[in-house]
C-alpha cells in the first residue's frame, strides 16, 4: 500500500469513526424518558403556582369596572342631588339618574359587565342592572337611596362559588368592599 494510499484509509477510518461518534453523541442529547419527566413535572407544577394568580389577575380587572361605574353612579347622584335636592335609588326611567352600565341590554349573561349595580329592590333595569355574571341584585340588599344619602352597590360572584364580591360607595365617595371575592 502506498504511502497516500495509506493516508487515505486513516482518512476514511477517522471519518467513519467521527460518524459514529457524531451517531452516538447524537443519542446521548436526545431526552431520556426521566428527563422528559422531569420537565413535565416542573411545567406542572409552574402552572400550579401561575393559574391561581391569573385568574386572580382576570377577577381583579373585573373590579376595576365595579370601580369605575360605582364612581359614574356617585357622579350622577351628585348632579340629581344639585337639581333635585334629593338622592334616588332610581338609576334608570322616568325621574331618575338616567344613568345605566355602558352597553346595557336588558340584563344577564350576554351582557359585556360583570357586576350586577344598583339597588337591591325594585326593577331590573330601573332599579338595577344585572352583569354578565348574572348575580343576584338580592346581593345589594345593603344599598339604599334617601333624601340626604346613599349607598350603591355593585355584587358579582367572581369565582361562581355563591359568594359574590360585594362594594359600595356612598354619598361622601366612599368605596367600600363588604365582602371580598378575592381573598
Ligand atoms: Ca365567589
Amino acid at each position: 500500500m502506498s504511502f497516500i494510499g495509506e493516508i487515505l484509509g486513516w482518512i476514511t477510518k477517522k471519518g467513519l469513526i467521527l460518524r459514529n461518534t457524531g451517531v452516538k453523541n447524537c443519542k446521548l442529547s436526545g431526552f431520556t424518558m426521566i428527563e422528559l419527566m422531569i420537565v413535565v413535572a416542573i411545567i406542572a407544577f409552574l402552572s400550579v403556582i401561575a393559574v391561581p394568580n391569573f385568574f386572580k389577575f382576570l377577577a381583579k380587572a373585573k373590579r376595576s369596572e365595579a370601580y369605575m361605574n360605582l364612581g359614574s353612579i356617585y357622579t350622577a347622584q351628585k348632579a340629581y342631588w344639585a337639581e333635585n335636592g334629593t338622592y334616588t335609588d332610581k338609576l334608570s326611567g322616568s325621574g331618575s339618574l338616567g344613568w345605566e352600565p355602558q352597553g346595557y341590554s336588558g340584563g344577564g349573561k350576554n351582557e359585556k359587565f360583570y357586576y350586577t349595580y344598583g339597588f337591591g329592590s325594585g326593577a331590573e333595569g330601573q332599579n338595577f342592572f344585572t352583569g354578565k355574571k348574572e348575580t343576584s341584585s338580592a346581593h345589594l340588599g345593603i344599598a339604599k337611596a334617601d333624601k340626604n344619602s346613599f349607598i350603591a352597590g355593585a355584587a358579582c360572584d367572581i369565582d361562581g362559588d355563591g359568594i359574590p364580591d360585594i362594594i359600595t360607595i356612598d354619598q361622601n365617595g366612599d368605596i367600600k368592599i363588604v365582602q371580598d371575592d378575592l381573598v
